[in-house]
């Protein structure tokens, strides 16, 4: 007897497809191939050991971090599987400064943007933790003949798609087309990632707080007080929860939004706006993660609706179970 496949994640594609009769299959082409690009960066992720890709390369990035071998390969890989399929007007990329055009040579007219934060989490790379990649995909709005940066400024809630790969014990692709969050884990004997997590819904409140309590010094006293909340302790409302930090975001977040928690990188002295970025990080999270049933906010303000002004924006980010971030919302409220 052949063993059940399940539900591929081309299937579900399709069928996502089928939902829009008018659909004129660019957005599943781009799926498609964000896909393939994934499977390639995994491949590379788990020969890290093995073969010459870990360490670092020795320049800076736009953010004037280190630039891990691997933060490059994967850069490279999404922007070279993406760039000549036609479907996208542009990519940006946590990797690059200025917004990737299409260049000439390949088809033109392409009616998305790609933002996308390629390996995530990468100070891990070298001690084996679980590290990902971030994507998120909003409709072209400009009349311009290629992708300008205001295509790229929107707001979160006008995402048509976002979605992450966390590259862990297993592989896994987390998916919303803004009708539902769904998990598929990869298959490396076929290739394929088979859906794992139909329908993930995050629990309302959870027993879990992750942030760098290392900065606490330099929060100002309400992110301060906010933490203190979940280390208090109350029975009644299951208090105090467990610190789980794993210092990936991807990691961090897929954790909380299967068991529950909230993941917080408020404002500090150093880092005014946060450290993580809005368009890549936060803002595909904060889709992903309400439409789980949970909620995501920077300063109070819902991150979905954050109008963007410049691709590699900052923002504090609470994100996670709904009357978890609820609860900062109000301490952040309070003067
Ligand atoms: P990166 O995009 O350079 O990998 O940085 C983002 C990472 C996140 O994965 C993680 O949540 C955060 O930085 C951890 O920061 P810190 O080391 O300050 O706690
Ligand atoms: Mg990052």
């Amino acid at each position: 007897m052949p063993e059940r496949l399940g539900i591929t994640i081309t299937k579900h594609i399709a069928a996502s497809q089928r939902n829009f009769p008018e659909a004129s299959g660019d957005f599943s082409g781009l799926m498609t191939e964000m896909i393939v690009a994934g499977k390639v960066i995994h491949r590379a992720v788990t020969k890290a050991g093995l073969v010459d890709v870990i360490g670092k390369t020795g320049s800076m990035n736009v953010q004037g971090e280190e630039v891990a071998k691997l933060d490059d390969f994967a850069n490279l890989t999404l922007i070279q599987k993406m760039d000549h399929t036609g479907y996208l007007c542009g990519m940006a990329s946590e990797e690059m400064e200025d917004l990737i055009e299409i260049d000439d040579k390949h088809p033109q007219g392409g009616k998305y943007t790609l933002a996308f934060d390629p390996l995530d989490g990468s100070s891990n790379i070298d001690a084996n933790v679980s590290i990902g990649t971030i994507f998120s995909i909003h409709r072209k709005i400009s009349d311009a003949p290629k992708g300008i940066v205001d295509d790229f400024l929107q707001v979160g809630r006008k995402q048509v798609a976002a979605g992450y790969i966390i590259y862990g014990s297993a592989t896994m692709l987390v998916l919303t087309f803004g009708n539902g969050v769904h998990g598929f884990t990869l298959d490396p004997s076929i290739g394929e990632f088979l859906l794992s997590h139909p329908n993930i819904k995050t629990p309302p409140r959870g027993k879990i707080y992750s942030v760098n309590e290392g900065n606490a010094a330099k929060w100002d006293e309400r992110a301060t007080r906010a933490v203190e909340y979940f280390k208090t302790d109350d029975k009644a409302t299951g208090r105090p929860y467990s610190t789980r930090y794993i210092g990936s975001l991807v990691a961090d977040f897929h954790r909380n939004l299967l068991y529950g928690g909230i993941f917080m990188y408020p404002a500090d002295k150093s880092n005014p706006n946060g450290k993580l970025r809005l368009l890549y990080e936060a803002s595909p999270l904060a889709f992903i993660c309400e439409q789980a049933g949970g909620a995501a906010i920077s300063n109070g303000e819902d991150i979905l609706d954050i109008q963007p002004t410049s691709l590699h924006q900052r923002v504090p980010l609470y994100i996670g179970s709904k009357d978890d971030v609820e609860i900062c919302r109000d301490f952040l409220a309070r003067k």
